[in-house]
């Protein structure tokens, strides 16, 4: 049983996490700080019970992951209308074959795959997915979420909610969700640049909106935001932004995000999260995994910032390319928070360089990571990655910090873990925990 105090040399009780460590022990610290603190997972694709089977889990679903998908295309020769043909079960046990069979799984995400059967105590090296299967089958959703959560140490999950979306507009006309660990969050890609082809849809829900976002269009939205808001109690607002997003500009993307959405998360106190830098569908044949990254033109943040200062947002870009800027831009305006190592930055190279760099220029005012979990299971590894990914490196910023001239005691890692991946979040959103 660790001490709980130990005795100073003044004969005063001190607090064991306030005790100095040394430097040696730093490492070992900042591990344990990382694995017994549960985050908030800011961004993800998962979904509560309430919306059936648009949640995905199970091992069907890790193996035919988009991410995974685009790997499979390289490792067979397969094409993509073949593979399209095969049956969800069809698809997987070749990607299996391919990728974990035929190959070794020493890509991030087919190593995810490894480190979730091994979370399960289910066989890494079997040549079929049978007893996987079994397993996953014999689950009830609400007891695995609960154990997949527990594994994967988070205490919230942030959801990614499309009210465009006909299934999952459903479940929330339908009384939607209330799991207190998952929370909401207005997705508004058709909105913001999917206009010409959804402005019909809010037209035919009763909001007074045209073609070119004219007329009562901008009242006509921010109503909707209004009703959703009501319906969903989104965290916050979102939109994936292409990497050739410039603002302003003529736009009905610009006009709306400047007169609709960013005035309504003013009114209804939420932040707006802008995920910048998709190259979208550069290959169609490949369907979800058919998405790219760009480097995107900063200056739309930039602007962003500066013309409205009583909102807040939050950012992640795609391009590795623009991660030094847009640490620099967050030095620059404090209603900018950079989070997350977003899709093709999620490995520990990058990971390590972006998340140094950010410490480097803005200490602990920022969000390191998220998962971007499409399905359920994913978040044990991607979180079990950060963490090993993060503690050499916050271990590093105490020792230079100690090698410096400072103190470093558990109390002070503990602290700066819990704004990392907590405080910065719920500043924005306020408390998610009762
Ligand atoms: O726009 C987004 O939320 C992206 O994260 C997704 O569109 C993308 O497919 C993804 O899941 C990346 O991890
Ligand atoms: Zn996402």
């Amino acid at each position: 049983m660790a001490a709980t105090s130990v005795k100073s040399p003044n004969r005063k009780e001190v607090p064991s996490s306030a005790r100095r460590i040394k430097p040696a022990e730093i490492a070992d610290e900042a591990l344990d700080v990382l694995a017994s603190t549960q985050v908030i997972d800011i961004h993800t694709h998962l979904y509560s019970p309430a919306f059936g089977r648009i949640g995905l889990w199970g091992i069907d679903e890790l193996l035919t992951y988009h991410y995974l998908e685009a790997e499979f295309f390289r490792s067979s020769d397969t094409t993509p209308e073949e593979y399209w043909k095969l049956s969800k079960i069809e698809r997987a046990d070749a990607i299996w074959k391919a990728l974990f069979v035929e190959n070794s799984p020493v890509s991030e995400s087919t190593r995810g795959v490894i480190a979730v059967l091994s979370a399960f105590g289910l066989p890494t090296e079997a040549s079929g997915l049978q007893e996987a299967r079994r397993f996953f089958a014999a689950q009830s959703i609400e007891t695995h979420i609960r154990k997949v959560l527990q594994i994967a140490g988070i205490s919230d999950v942030v959801m990614t909610n499309d009210p465009l979306d006909p299934e999952e507009r459903a479940v929330w006309m339908g009384g939607g969700q209330n799991h207190p660990q998952f929370h909401a969050v207005l997705r508004l890609d058709r909105i913001l640049w999917g206009w010409p082809q959804h402005w019909q849809q809010l037209a035919s829900e009763g909001y007074a909106v045209d073609e070119h976002g004219s007329g009562k269009s901008v009242s006509e939205v921010r109503r909707f935001l209004a009703d959703w808001h009501k319906r969903m109690r989104p965290l916050y607002m979102a939109v994936s932004l292409a990497d050739t997003f410039q603002f302003p500009d003529e736009s009905v993307t610009g006009q709306l995000l400047s007169e609709a959405v960013l005035p309504s998360c003013r009114e209804l106190g939420l932040p707006m999260s802008l995920m910048i830098g998709v190259r979208r569908q550069v290959n169609p044949r490949l369907r979800l995994a058919g998405d790219a990254v760009g480097k995107a033109d900063l200056r739309a943040v930039e602007n962003l910032c500066r013309s409205f200062p009583d909102n807040r947002f939050l950012v992640s870009v795609l391009s590795r390319e623009n991660q030094h800027e847009l640490a620099v831009y967050a030095r620059k305006f404090n209603n900018l928070m950079p989070f997350g190592c977003w899709w093709f930055l999620n490995n520990p190279s990058i990971v390590e360089e972006v998340t140094r760099e950010r410490m480097e220029l803005l200490g602990t005012s920022f969000i390191p990571q998220h998962s971007d979990a499409r399905v359920l299971e994913q978040v044990i590894y991607k979180w079990q990655n950060t963490r090993r990914t993060l503690a050499p490196i916050l271990a590093n910023a105490y020792q230079l910090l100690h090698a410096d001239g400072a103190e470093i005691t558990r109390q002070k890692i503990q602290r700066d873990v819990n704004r990392l991946f907590r405080a910065n979040f719920e500043k924005w959103t306020g408390p998610l925990r009762a």
